[in-house]
């Protein structure tokens, strides 16, 4: 019982700024602000919430060498909010931005009995860290992009999951983005959502060809690999499953999820260690299929290798992955013997 109320949990605000203790935030008019901020010192990266009014959050962005011109961005999460406001920031410049925000923003400590909360109308609802592949997709790729959400957990296969999944989630399934009176539930649905709120956030590729592929594998992902999703489910902290899970057909599973990798590294990834350069929505999608191949030792070619070892060190998969590793909770249906 202790374990259920502990677990399951609504977005409580680190200085109160959730949904919940805000409602008229939604249907006020948003205010939209350039603050003009010198370079933030990490340590006291906080700065850089700021509250316009009653009801528009502007983040400042730290004005990193030749981004200067470019010193806020809006983190409403509302079309009306996002779509009014515009820099003096070119695209790569103001993705550069929002990077470097994210190195000097440290946000609150992520904590997944109680749920990660910033000041944000979004909220993740989410399961096990250590076990739910679906989850760590769009936290991932909202995380590591900088926008602001408050996260849910609900455990898995508790004894209250279908009560509380029951109240949140349409399919029954995690994730689920709450956006207000909103709900998007499916994973693609949700990152492309995401993608609406945040067009500057990069979580697709900016090239149309690059993009077309990068929503190609996505959905690959999203709808196949059954195989390797069966044999060998995600469990960040099993470090004794070498060699295991090679039920049928997984073999066939790593060889395509492998060519992929191998193709988008060599046809869009020179501009960094990810699928098309810099990390995008498209490597959210495959970084639970990273995780497997860890835990499970399979072979990997030095470039799949090393696509592996970049999607392991992304600091916010890192994130995820402490937070995963201080899980108590054990799951039997994801556990392989
Ligand atoms: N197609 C869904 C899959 C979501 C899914 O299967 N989530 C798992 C957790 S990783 C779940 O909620 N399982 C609960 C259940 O099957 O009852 C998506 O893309 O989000």
């Amino acid at each position: 019982m202790q374990r259920r109320v502990d677990a399951v949990t609504g977005a409580v605000g680190i200085g109160g700024g959730t949904r919940e203790s805000r409602p008229g935030f939604r249907l006020d008019p948003i205010l939209m602000i350039l603050a003009v901020y010198g370079p933030l010192n990490p340590v006291d990266g906080r700065k850089d919430l700021l509250e316009c009014g009653a009801s528009a959050k502007i983040m400042a962005v730290p004005v990193l060498g030749d981004c200067r011109d470019l010193v806020a961005t809006c983190t409403g999460t509302s079309e009306e909010a996002c779509s009014g406001f515009t820099t003096s920031g070119n695209a790569p410049a103001r993705r550069h931005c929002q990077r470097g925000a994210r190195r000097y923003s440290p946000a609150a400590p992520s904590n997944t009995e109680r749920g990660r909360t910033v000041m944000s109308d979004l909220t993740l609802v989410i399961g096990n860290k250590n076990y739910s592949s679906w989850s760590l997709r769009p936290w991932l790729a909202l995380r590591h992009a900088a926008i602001p959400f408050d996260e849910r957990l609900i455990l898995l296969f508790d004894e209250n999951w279908e009560e509380a999944i029951g109240a949140v989630s349409p399919s029954g399934r995690v994730p689920v983005l709450l956006h207000g009176e909103r709900t998007v539930w499916e994973t693609l649905a949700i990152l492309e959502y995401a993608n609406e709120l945040f067009p500057d956030a990069g979580l697709w590729p900016e090239d149309r060809d690059a993009r077309a592929t990068a929503r190609a594998i996505a959905s690959e992902m999203h709808a196949g690999f059954t195989a390797l999703r069966t044999h060998m489910p995600m469990n960040l902290r099993r470090l004794d499953l070498k060699g295991r899970g090679r039920g049928p057909g997984v073999d066939d599973d790593i060889a395509r999820i492998c060519e992929i990798w191998r193709e988008c590294r060599s046809r869009y990834g020179a501009g960094g260690d990810f699928l098309f350069g810099a990390f995008c929505a498209a490597d959210a999608m495959y970084a639970p299929v990273v995780t497997r191949f860890d835990t499970h030792g399979v072979d990997l070619d030095e470039t799949c290798a090393a696509y592996s070892r970049a999607v392991l060190g992304l600091p916010a998969f890192v994130e995820w992955r402490d937070a995963a590793l201080q899980e108590p909770w054990i799951v039997p249906e994801d556990e392989i013997d």
